[in-house]
């Protein structure tokens, strides 16, 4: 790779010596530099200067952590007003329901960029939230399109205009969510397993194929988040992706239901998904948690077959869901955190898959967010990266390493210091 710094233009950045992880290989150490908002070089020893060096020898340079499924509106409200004592999703609705009574633009716009920052610190560079529109004022929306706004600058945030009560679940959702679509949402949400009818089910996914065609947005769909195998509703999403072709811009979040569903149904629906480019979205956190409610024992893990999933070749990511919300009391943001879930509860132990969890919450998160082509530690792109305390990706998972730096559009945005014990005998 040509070497562009002369002592009259130097590099902005050059990272020397980390290990520059790919999607495919273990990362060899080498230089990265960067200048006015891009990478403008990678070399095994770069010769130019930079206005700032950073000695990263033996650290992952990696491209950022994708978050591709999170509620932001409703992030940072644990309690509010009551805490969730039976952990259910629909005791978390119900809860959810009560508190966005009394949402203001303020209120939505503070907790979700306190959240994005503590994201941000952490590695994340790229979100995908949720945006609650049934409810009459939108304000959630119209508040996270605000923040989609107001963080352009270090972090790109996608918003899901997702009816919570259903589009059919009240008289105006479904105006609601068209009205949501004009004000600019980027992607069209859905929670057909919670319309009231299994046929109303079917129709708001119709109805949200059509808005997305009309629109030209993107699709991601709460489908099938309950243990009940007779939920099945990713049958649908598929077929309405192979007939309209738009595999790759649609996306099911969650699945659970097929977790339990018997391998008959589950083989078969695989082969369909294979003619498809449907994304997954599997929150393990959040999945191990709030199914498997209503088991004894044996109890199910309630989440979808990720390792399946994986081994057939279907892109498959991984959300964080919930920080501190009515669904979810825990949680900090931290992809590590989430990956190292899906590790235990998808038993993705294996050496390879290890490295996939990881792949989860970075390249294959763009791919489901579409942002594939700015995406990458690669000359001429944009200059997003981190630097994890972490000889590979194992390691990574294993200590939930620290992100010792955050870079994002060309700029050090954050830096944290791993933290340092002192051993007295
Ligand atoms: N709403 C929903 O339907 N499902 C979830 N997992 C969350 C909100 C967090
Ligand atoms: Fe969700």
């Amino acid at each position: 790779m040509p070497d562009h710094s002369t002592p009259d233009q130097p590099y902005d950045i050059i990272l020397r010596q980390g290990r520059l992880l790919g999607a495919s290989d273990r990362g060899e150490a080498t230089d990265v530099a960067i200048r006015a908002g891009k990478i403008a070089a990678i070399a095994p020893h770069l010769k130019g200067t930079a206005a700032l060096e950073l000695e990263v020898s033996g650290q992952l340079i990696s491209p950022p952590f994708v978050e591709s499924h999170i509620h932001l509106d409703s992030a940072l409200t644990a309690g509010e007003p009551r805490w969730n004592q039976s952990g259910t999703l629909f005791e978390g609705i119900e809860i959810w329901r009560e508190r966005k009574q009394n949402l203001s633009l303020e209120d939505v716009k503070k907790r979700a960029i306190a959240t994005l920052r503590q994201q941000a610190a952490q590695g994340v560079l790229f979100v995908r939230s949720h945006a609650d529109v049934s409810e009459s004022s939108l304000t959630a929306l119209q508040a996270l399109l605000e923040v989609r706004e107001a963080v352009k600058d270090w972090l790109t945030l996608q918003v899901v205009a997702f009816p919570q009560d259903g589009i059919y679940g009240g008289k105006k959702n479904d105006a609601l969510i068209e009205e949501a679509m004009r004000m600019g949402a980027d992607v069209v949400g859905g929670i057909p397993h919670y319309e009231l009818t299994r046929e109303e089910g079917v129709r708001s996914i119709e109805r949200i194929f059509e808005l997305a065609q009309k629109y030209d947005r993107l699709i991601d769909i709460h489908c099938d988040e309950i243990d009940d195998d007779q939920s099945r509703f990713l049958e649908v999403v598929a077929a309405w992706a192979i007939r309209q072709d738009m595999g790759s811009r649609v996306t099911a979040s969650h699945t659970t239901a097929f977790g339990s569903y018997n391998n008959a149904y589950a083989f078969k629906l695989l082969g369909f998904l294979q003619r498809t480019e449907v994304n997954f979205i599997a929150n393990p956190l959040i999945n191990i948690t709030l199914q498997g409610r209503t088991d004894t024992y044996p109890k199910r893990r309630g989440v979808t077959r990720v390792k399946e999933l994986w081994q057939q070749g279907l892109n498959v990511s991984l959300g964080h869901d919930c920080v501190q919300d009515p669904w979810y009391s825990l949680g900090t943001g931290n992809m590590l955190d989430v990956a190292s879930m899906a590790v235990h509860v998808c038993q993705m132990t294996g050496t390879a898959e290890i490295d996939a969890c990881y792949n989860m919450v970075t390249w294959h998160g763009a791919k489901t967010l579409n942002i594939e082509h700015a995406y990458g530690v690669e000359v001429g792109k944009p200059a997003n990266l981190i630097v994890l305390d972490a000889a590979d990706r194992y390691d990574a998972i294993r200590r939930r390493a620290t992100v010792r730096y955050v870079v994002s559009q060309g700029k050090l945005l954050a830096e944290t210091e791993p933290p340092r014990m002192k051993w007295n005998p």
